[in-house]
C-alpha cells in the first residue's frame, strides 16, 4: 500500500533537519528517514577518538533560530563530535520534529512515475511524494581502499566513518592508515591511549595548529553582539569561515613580513586562515603557495626531533588540499610509542598479524584503523536506485561525473533536490546548507503557490498535481563548465584529493566543488531567486 505525502526528506543531519523544518513551515506533509539509530548524520557516524569540527564553534551551527543561537551553550573554540550530535538532537526536540523522523530506515529506491516520486524504504514501506529531497551528506560513503591482503588480517579493523560503540586501545599496537583531517585527529588522540601507534602514510600533509581553547563568558558576549556581522562575513567572503581574509599578494611584502604573517596565524590558528587569511593569493599563485608550504616545512623540521620521522612527515609539494588543522600533530611524533612510515615508496600489504612493507619490515598490530576518507559528494547516491523522467537513471546522468545545478538539482529529475550536492562551494557546511535549503524551499513554495491557485480555479474538484519544476540542461551544463573553469585556476587542481574525486581508485576526476568562493556562489543563487528562477522548466 502506497502512503501519500507531500515531501520525503532523506537524511537527518544538518541538511535533513533544516529541510524538514522548512517544509513543515510551508505546511506540507513531510516524512524524513534516517539510516542511523539517532539524528546527526555525519556527526553520528564519525565518532572516532578525537573527532572534532575544525570550523569555529560560533559558525558551526544554524543561524535561523536566533534565540537558540544566542543561548545554546558551548565552551571551546571547536566543537567535539558528541557536542555537535547533542546540538542537532536539541534542535530536533526544540522544534518538535521527532514525530516526522523515522530512524533506522534507508531509502532504497526512488522512481519518478506519473508526476510524483515513488519511494521504497528498507522497511518495505512505499511512499508517493510530490517532492524528493536527498540530504545524504557529502562525506558519508566511507572509502575502504583495496590494499593487498585486506581480508587476511586477524585483528580488529575499523573505519573512522563507521566507528563501533565500544573500543579499547590501551595496551594495543595500532596501525593507522590515512593522515587527512580525520587521521590527524585520531593519531593525536590515540597516541595517548595505545601501547604503540604507527601511521602508515602515503602522502604527508601540511598540518597547521588550530588555536583551540576555552570560550569565556566575555568571548561569548562579544560573539553574540557581533553575530549579524559574522554571518554577513560568511555570506560574502571566499572561505565561509569566521576569519578575516587577506587580499595582499604574498610576494608584495618582504620575506620578513611574510614570515611574521605566517607565524602569527601558526600561533593563533587555523589551517583555513593559513590558506585564506595570510595572503590573498596562496590558493591561486604557485609562488605564494610555495612560500606557505616552505614555512610549514621549516616548522616540521624544527618540531620533530627524529630527522627520519621529520623527513617522512614533510610534504614535498604544494599546500593544495582542503587544509588540515589540529594542535600538536607534529609534536605527537616525538613520543616514543609513535612512528610514521612511508608507504608510497615502500608499499604495504596487510598480513594476518599486521602490515608488511615492500622492504620486508613487518609491523605486528592488534588493530588497524582506516582513516581513508570518503567517496565524497556522490558516493552515497550509488547505493540507491534513483530513476528520473523517461527512465533516466542518476547513474546514467552522472556517468561522466556527478553534477547538479548550484549543487541542488538535476535536469530530468523533476521536483527532486539534493542538499550539499556536487559543485557547491568548499566552505563551512552548516550555513551553506541553510542557503541551499532556503533556495530549494523557495522553489517548492513557488510550485505550491501555483498549486493553490489551480485548486481555487478548479471547478469540478479534480485533484491537481501542481507545478513540476526541473532545471534546464543548459543551466546544469553551464554551472558545471564554470565550476571546472574556476577550479582549474586554483592550486587545488593539482591536490589529488577528494575535492576532485582523485582519492578513490577508478573514480572519474572532475571538480566536485565550486572553488569560486561562497560569496560568489551566494550571488548566483540570489540572482536566480531574484529573476524568478529563469533556469527552470515548469510544466503541469
Ligand atoms: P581524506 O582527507 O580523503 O584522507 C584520506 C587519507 O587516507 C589520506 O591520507 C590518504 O592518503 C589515505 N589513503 C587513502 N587510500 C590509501 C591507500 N590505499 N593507502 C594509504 N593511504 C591511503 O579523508 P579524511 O576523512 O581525513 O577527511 C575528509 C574530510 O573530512 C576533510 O577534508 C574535512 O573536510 C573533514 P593520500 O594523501 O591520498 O596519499
Amino acid at each position: 500500500m502506497e502512503q501519500h505525502i507531500d515531501a520525503m526528506v532523506v537524511g537527518a543531519g544538518f541538511s535533513g533537519i533544516y529541510q524538514l523544518y522548512k517544509l513543515r513551515e510551508l505546511g506540507l506533509s513531510v516524512k524524513a528517514v534516517e539510516a542511523a539509530p539517532e539524528v546527526g548524520g555525519t556527526w553520528y557516524w564519525n565518532r572516532y577518538p578525537g573527532a572534532t569540527s575544525d570550523t569555529h564553534s560560533e559558525v558551526f551551527r544554524y543561524s535561523w533560530d536566533k534565540e537558540d543561537l544566542l543561548t545554546y551553550p558551548w565552551t571551546t573554540r571547536y566543537l567535539p563530535q558528541a557536542e555537535i550530535k547533542g546540538y542537532l538532537k536539541h534542535v530536533v526536540q526544540r522544534h518538535d520534529l521527532e514525530q516526522y523522523i523515522q530512524l533506522n530506515t534507508r531509502m532504497e529506491s526512488a522512481h519518478y512515475l506519473d508526476n510524483s516520486w515513488q519511494i521504497r524504504l528498507s522497511t518495505g514501506e512505499t511512499f508517493r511524494a510530490r517532492y524528493l529531497i536527498t540530504a545524504l551528506g557529502a562525506l558519508s560513503k566511507t572509502y575502504f581502499p583495496q590494499i593487498p591482503g585486506l581480508d587476511t588480517f586477524t585483528g580488529e579493523m575499523y573505519h573512522t566513518g563507521n566507528w563501533p560503540d565500544t573500543h579499547d586501545f590501551s595496551n594495543k599496537r595500532v596501525g593507522v592508515i590515512g593522515n587527512g583531517s580525520t587521521g590527524v585527529q585520531l593519531i593525536i588522540t590515540l597516541a595517548n591511549q595505545a601501547k604503540q601507534l604507527v601511521s602508515f602514510q602515503r602522502h604527508p600533509q601540511h598540518v597547521v595548529p588550530n588555536g583551540d581553547g576555552q570560550v569565556t563568558a566575555e568571548d561569548r558576549k562579544r560573539i553574540n553582539e557581533n553575530y549579524d556581522k559574522i554571518w554577513k562575513n560568511f555570506k560574502t567572503n571566499i572561505s565561509g569561515h569566521a576569519i578575516t581574509e587577506s587580499s595582499i599578494p604574498a610576494m608584495s611584502v618582504t620575506a620578513e613580513e611574510r614570515e611574521r604573517v605566517f607565524e602569527q596565524v601558526w600561533q593563533t590558528g587555523n589551517g583555513i586562515k593559513f590558506l585564506f587569511g595570510t595572503f590573498g593569493d596562496v590558493a591561486i599563485s604557485e609562488e605564494a603557495n610555495k612560500e606557505a608550504a616552505d614555512f610549514i616545512r621549516r616548522k616540521i623540521k624544527h618540531i620533530v626531533k627524529d630527522p627520519v620521522k621529520a623527513r617522512t612527515l614533510t610534504p614535498p609539494g604544494g599546500f593544495n588540499r582542503r587544509p588540515v588543522t589540529a594542535n600538536g600533530y607534529y609534536e605527537t611524533f616525538n613520543k616514543e610509542n609513535v612512528d610514521v612510515v612511508d608507504v608510497l615508496n615502500t608499499p604495504m600489504e596487510i598480513i594476518p598479524n599486521g602490515i608488511k612493507l615492500s622492504d620486508g619490515t613487518v609491523y605486528n598490530l592488534d588493530v588497524i584503523v582506516f582513516a581513508t576518507g570518503f567517496d565524497a559528494v556522490d558516493g552515497m547516491y550509488h547505493e540507491i536506485s534513483i530513476v528520473g523522467q523517461n527512465g533516466r537513471t542518476l547513474e546514467d546522468h552522472w556517468a561522466d561525473g556527478a553534477k547538479a545545478y548550484l549543487a541542488t538539482t538535476m535536469n530530468e529529475f523533476p521536483n527532486m533536490f539534493v542538499v550539499n550536492g556536487p559543485q557547491g562551494p568548499l566552505t563551512n557546511v552548516p550555513p551553506l546548507i541553510e542557503t541551499q535549503v532556503d533556495f530549494i524551499t523557495g522553489i517548492i513554495a513557488t510550485a505550491e503557490a501555483s498549486r493553490g491557485k489551480m485548486a481555487t480555479e478548479s471547478r469540478n474538484g479534480h485533484k491537481q498535481l501542481g507545478l513540476i519544476i526541473e532545471v534546464t540542461q543548459e543551466a546544469e551544463d553551464g554551472w558545471l563548465a564554470k565550476t571546472n573553469e574556476i577550479g582549474a585556476m586554483t592550486v587545488f587542481a593539482k591536490g589529488g584529493s577528494w575535492l576532485t574525486g582523485a582519492n578513490v581508485d577508478g573514480k572519474k576526476q572532475a571538480f566536485l566543488y565550486y572553488m569560486g568562493g561562497v560569496g560568489n556562489y551566494n550571488k548566483v543563487v540570489q540572482a536566480e531567486i531574484d529573476a524568478g528562477y529563469p533556469s527552470f522548466n515548469r510544466f503541469y
